[in-house]
Formats: C-alpha cells, structure tokens, sequence
C-alpha cells in the first residue's frame, strides 16, 4: 500500500448481487482501483446481524468474492477478504461500541427499516450495526468509501465516531474523516415493482430486481414486467417527480447507456415506455449477462476463489494488526 489515499468497501453475503449493488457500487470499486488503494471486503460479520443459514452464507461469500472478480477486481491490485478473518473488525467495533452514543444510533434510519415493527425482537448486532461499519472503514484508516446513498448516515455515524475518538484519546487526525463516495445519478436504485423501496437482495420477489446471475431471458421478462406509467415518455423530468417506477427505469436506462438524463429524455420523450423498455433490456442483457457468465465460472473453482481470500486476509491483517497496536495504545490497553 503505497499511495496515499485508502478506499475501503464492504459488500453484505446476504444472496445474489442485483443491479443495485452493481450500479451503486460493484462499478465504482472497479474504477478506484486504478488510482487508489483499495480494500474490498466480504461483510460476514453484517450478513449475520439477521440470521443467516450457515450453508447459505458459506456459499454466499464465495458468490460474492466470484462477483467482485467477474465485474472487475483485481486480487494483484485490491485487498479482497471476508470480514471475520481479520479479527481486528471486532475487536475494534468493540472499542468503538464505547466511543458512539446510543443518541446516536438511535436516529439510524436503517435500523428502524430492518427491525421493522417489532424492535425489541431485533438483533443487538442489527442495532450496533453503524459502529463494526465505522471499525471496517476506520481499522484501516481509509479515507474514502464508494459506497450507495442508502449508506450515507452510516458513513456520517463513522465520521462522529472517527472525530469522537479522535478528541476523547486527544490524538487530532489519528483517524482520518472518510469520505463516501457516492455515485450521482443512481445512487439508490429502486424496486422494478415499487419505486419507493429500493431493489434489495432481501426483498421476497425476484421480478423487484435484476441479479447479476439472471439469464438473458430473465431480465428480458423483468424489465419487461416492471411498472411503469400508461402515459408517454415527458420531455422533462419534473413530470417524473410523482412517478417513481418510470423515473427508476429512465435513471438505469441512463446510467447503463452512459447518457445524460436530459439526453435520455431528448431521445425517449413522447414514446411508449415499452420502446424504452426494450432498450434497456438489450442494454442490460449486454452488460450483465458476460458478468453473470464469469461468476458463474469462477464460482466452478472454488479453490481458486479461497486463495483469493487467503492473500487478502493476509495483506488486510497487516495493515489492521499495526493500526490496533496504536489504537489499543491510545485507548490504554495492555
Ligand atoms: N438499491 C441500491 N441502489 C444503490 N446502491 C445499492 N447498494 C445496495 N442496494 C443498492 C449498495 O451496495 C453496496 C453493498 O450493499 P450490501 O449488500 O452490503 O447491503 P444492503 O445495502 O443492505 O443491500 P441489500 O441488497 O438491500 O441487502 P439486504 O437485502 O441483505 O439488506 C452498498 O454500498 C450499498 O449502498
């Protein structure tokens, strides 16, 4: 690790990568890779804040270690490893369960998403959730984290935390303030069945998103299926402001055409959106099916994949073991 600034990532073993995760994120990790040093983590420690199968998440972090190579990481140039390999996640998470507030976690909106109704039945993990986030990004004193918009106020909580630290153990700038690093137009891509929820992995039905493993014909039906509007395509986008399936279908289509918006409603403007769903399918069955192919070939080697993970743990557990002696110095462990 050489040059100066550090990104650091973590994406959740939690079942198929969808195009949310790729557009909001996979993409952007793809292209720091060349002017930053990166470190891209499997979070295990995260999936399991809601229980997991433990066959299902064994199997999901190789899935998701195969999408991360076949959308373009590169093991020679990025550190890329599960989270609970490097025991240093938990141990500082457990120093920085001490320095957050209860304050503060308490105005995590995605926890009272995740919890749902019923609070008290919530994981502690699910509630303390923000903090191991904020010893991820802060074990290796990253400085910038690509991460979606859902992730903002996490991040925000890891910059309190990192600033808190800092000013309690009197050790200005020990750790830097992260920056996200979030991506403008689909920061947050939404359901194909509801435009107000964002496509999720967890989400119960398959046509609310598109997966990284979906077949040509899958995303063909999918798109195909997505709500949309009955009336044509406007030339502006505030008459979208109302109608957030369509706005979602002409933000991918922008973000996969590499299109301005306003572009996007020069060339759509007074058409059906079933033309701009045709598009898009061609577009997205272009871009993701060659993805899906390659984690579907990588995921046939699966001790290639484990060597992978091997070198990273390693190389993260450097950088982590050197940056707990000062923490642990600094809080006054022994
Ligand atoms: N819909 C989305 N739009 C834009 N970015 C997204 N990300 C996730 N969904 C979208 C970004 O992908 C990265 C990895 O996210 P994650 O899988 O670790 O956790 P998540 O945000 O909780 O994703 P899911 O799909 O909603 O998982 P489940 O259903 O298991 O909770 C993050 O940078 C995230 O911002």
């Amino acid at each position: 690790m050489s040059k100066k600034k550090l990104v650091f990532s973590g994406v959740q073993p939690t079942g198929n990568l969808h195009l949310g995760n790729y557009l909001g994120a996979l993409r952007n990790f793809v292209s720091l890779q060349k002017d930053m040093d990166c470190i891209y983590c499997v979070v295990d420690l995260h999936a399991i804040t809601t229980f997991q199968n433990p066959d299902e998440l064994r199997k999901n972090v190789f899935e998701t270690v195969a999408s991360f190579i076949a959308t373009g990481l590169d093991p020679d140039n990025s550190i890329i490893f599960n989270q609970s390999s490097v025991s240093g996640h938990a141990e500082l998470a457990w120093i920085l369960n001490c320095v957050s507030r209860i304050g503060w976690l308490n105005r995590m909106t995605q926890f009272k998403d995740k919890a749902g109704s019923d609070k008290e039945k919530a994981s502690v993990g699910l509630y303390i959730y923000p903090n191991l986030m904020a010893a991820d990004i802060l074990l290796y004193k990253a400085t910038h984290v690509p991460v979606g918009a859902d992730q903002k106020q996490h991040l925000e909580l890891s910059r309190d935390i990192a600033q808190k630290f800092n000013n309690d153990f009197k050790c200005k700038d020990f750790f830097p303030l992260p920056e996200p690093l979030i991506p403008k137009n689909v920061s947050r891509v939404m359901s194909l069945r509801d435009g107000t929820k964002k496509m999720s992995k967890s989400e119960e039905s398959d046509y609310s998103r598109i997966n990284l493993r979906d077949t040509a014909d899958d995303i063909t039906k999918k798109v195909k299926k997505a709500k949309s509007d009955s009336e044509q395509i406007p030339d502006n986008i505030k008459s979208l402001e109302k109608k957030p399936e369509a706005l979602n279908l002409i933000n991918i289509y922008s973000e996969i055409s590499k299109n301005t918006l306003d572009n996007v409603l020069i060339e759509m403007s007074g058409k059906e959106y079933s033309y701009l769903k045709t598009k898009l399918a061609e577009l997205l069955v272009s871009e993701i099916t060659p993805v899906g192919k390659e984690i579907e070939k990588l995921l046939k080697d699966r001790s290639h994949l484990e060597q992978i993970l091997k070198k990273g743990r390693e190389k993260a557990n450097i950088i982590a073991e050197e940056n707990l002696k000062n923490i642990r110095e600094k809080v006054g462990l022994i």
